[in-house]
């Protein structure tokens, strides 16, 4: 059933070299949405609006105020963050953990964080005038935190910009000066910020964008030769069937899959192996500054925790969003949450940095990661007889040897158990948690394995 596609990926199969390796081996990130919407912060005079706090320019139905987004387009001329310190957001993302930074450089609305010479809606027309942009690469670069760029094909402020394909010349024309335009800001963008790491694309499933596959694929070309070991996720473009994230014949469109928005994937083998990233906001699908967070179910960390774990068990990484305000500080739900993951993976960061996927059957404990000679199982569901079981196939080149606390470096009594429905398949281990053992955390088992195969009479 091979489908012939001509604009499918530029090259197939995983990438090997070292900026890739390193972006899997990140763990945990941060994002980070801000531009003329925080000074909104999801509502207008204290009239909340429905939906995500970054869409708030498009807020339609009988709440919004007449001429919304005429007041919308004049916002930024009131941009002034005076208590914008991209030092102290970076020395917050490195205390929480993270190791790789998305910043919105343009949302849909088409502000720019950086000052663009290709539009007047840019940070310099605002009465704050610095390039944000480059305070943030220079301030998580320093941190040893890489930065990637979000970047919207949306662009709501360019008349150019449009959803449906262009039919007329006149339309054509138009698209081609909006596919120029992008392919510029996308160029100054690498030029002016060497340190970038890659593009975090987003808005690109309107048909005049799938229908530019052709001229898609060669910025894609384009883009990589100029900036080389630059990382692109799936969202980026389609193949010449209008295929998005996978081409026709199944292939990954980009370096990652991209299309874990607020989700994760239930099985392991929904990923085919690919490299991946969630991306998840605190509240529900707000991305940009929400004021008011009792209105919502906001995430605890404990969730967080589950949703990372989740993430690096499956062999992706867990993306956590930051809306911070029009001044420039975050949310004070956010420093709380930032604090209590932070001290969580100060303890447990093993289990996460340069972890993967251990090819065992989900634990009905908690989840699974793997390095070489380590197996670890962060625990959610701790079992009332404080036997943590282990579930091994007999044919796993991995042997465990000997069981402790990651916090605490406590080593735990582990021993070979001889029960099971499966023996000749599978081999259980018994680890024993000590009952004056306490914990509110999730908390995390480090397993010690050595290469060999398991050979049952010396577990017995
Ligand atoms: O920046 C945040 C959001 O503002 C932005 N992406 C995150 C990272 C976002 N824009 N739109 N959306 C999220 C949701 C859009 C959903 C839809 Fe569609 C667009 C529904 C129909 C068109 C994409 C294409 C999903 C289904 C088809």
């Amino acid at each position: 059933d091979h489908i012939d596609v001509k604009f499918g990926p530029l090259n197939k199969g995983k990438r090997t070299d070292a900026d890739m390796q390193r972006f899997r081996e990140y763990g945990l990130g941060q994002f980070i949405h801000w531009g003329v919407y925080a000074i909104a912060g999801g509502e207008w005079n204290g009239v909340k609006a429905p939906t995500a706090s970054e869409w708030i320019r498009v807020w339609s139905g009988n709440t919004a105020p007449p001429n919304w987004q005429q007041t919308y387009d004049n916002l930024y001329k009131q941009f002034n963050p005076k208590n914008f310190d991209a030092k102290r957001w970076a020395s917050q993302a490195k205390q929480m953990g993270a190791r790789y930074m998305i910043i919105t450089t343009k949302h849909h609305d088409g502000f720019c964080l950086w000052p663009s010479k290709y539009t007047g809606y840019t940070i310099a027309q605002t009465p704050y005038k610095k390039d944000i942009v480059k305070q943030l690469i220079d301030a998580y670069t320093a941190e040893g935190i890489d930065v990637y760029l979000y970047f919207s094909i949306i662009d709501w402020n360019n008349k150019d910009y449009r959803t449906s394909a262009p039919k007329t010349e006149e339309e054509k024309e138009s698209y081609n000066r909006f596919l120029t335009f992008t392919r510029n800001q996308l160029f100054e963008l690498m030029d002016n910020y060497p340190k970038m790491k890659g593009f975090w694309f987003d808005g690109t499933w309107d048909k005049a964008w799938i229908n530019a596959y052709e001229w898609t694929y060669q910025l894609e070309k384009d883009l990589r030769n100029a900036h080389p070991g630059l990382i692109i996720g799936s969202r980026f473009r389609n193949d010449e069937h209008g295929k998005r994230h996978f081409d026709s014949n199944g292939d990954l469109l980009g370096d990652y899959e991209q299309g874990w928005e607020r989700k994760l994937p239930a099985q392991y083998e929904w990923l085919n192996g690919n490299d991946w990233d969630c991306v998840m906001t605190i509240p529900p699908n707000g991305w940009g500054y929400i004021k008011d967070w009792s209105r919502f179910y906001t995430k605890t960390s404990y969730d967080l925790i589950d949703m990372l774990m989740h993430s690096v068990s499956m062999g992706g990484n867990f993306v956590l969003n930051f809306g911070p305000d029009g001044n420039g500080k975050m949310h004070t739900g956010e420093d709380k949450l930032a604090k209590e993951l932070g001290d969580w993976m100060k303890l447990n960061g093993e289990a996460v940095y340069g972890a993967t996927h251990a090819a065992l059957a989900p634990s009905p404990y908690g989840y699974y990661t793997q390095k070489v000679n380590a197996l670890y199982l962060t625990v959610f569901n701790r079992p009332v007889n404080n036997q943590i079981r282990l579930k091994i196939p007999r044919s796993a080149t991995q042997v465990p040897e000997a069981a402790s606390l990651l916090a605490n470096k406590t080593s735990l009594k582990m021993k070979f158990v001889d029960i099971g429905i499966d023996l000749d398949k599978n081999v259980y281990f018994d680890i024993t948690l000590p009952a004056s053992f306490m914990s509110k955390d999730p908390f995390v088992i480090k397993i010690d394995t050595k290469t060999g195969k398991i050979n049952a009479l010396e577990l017995e």
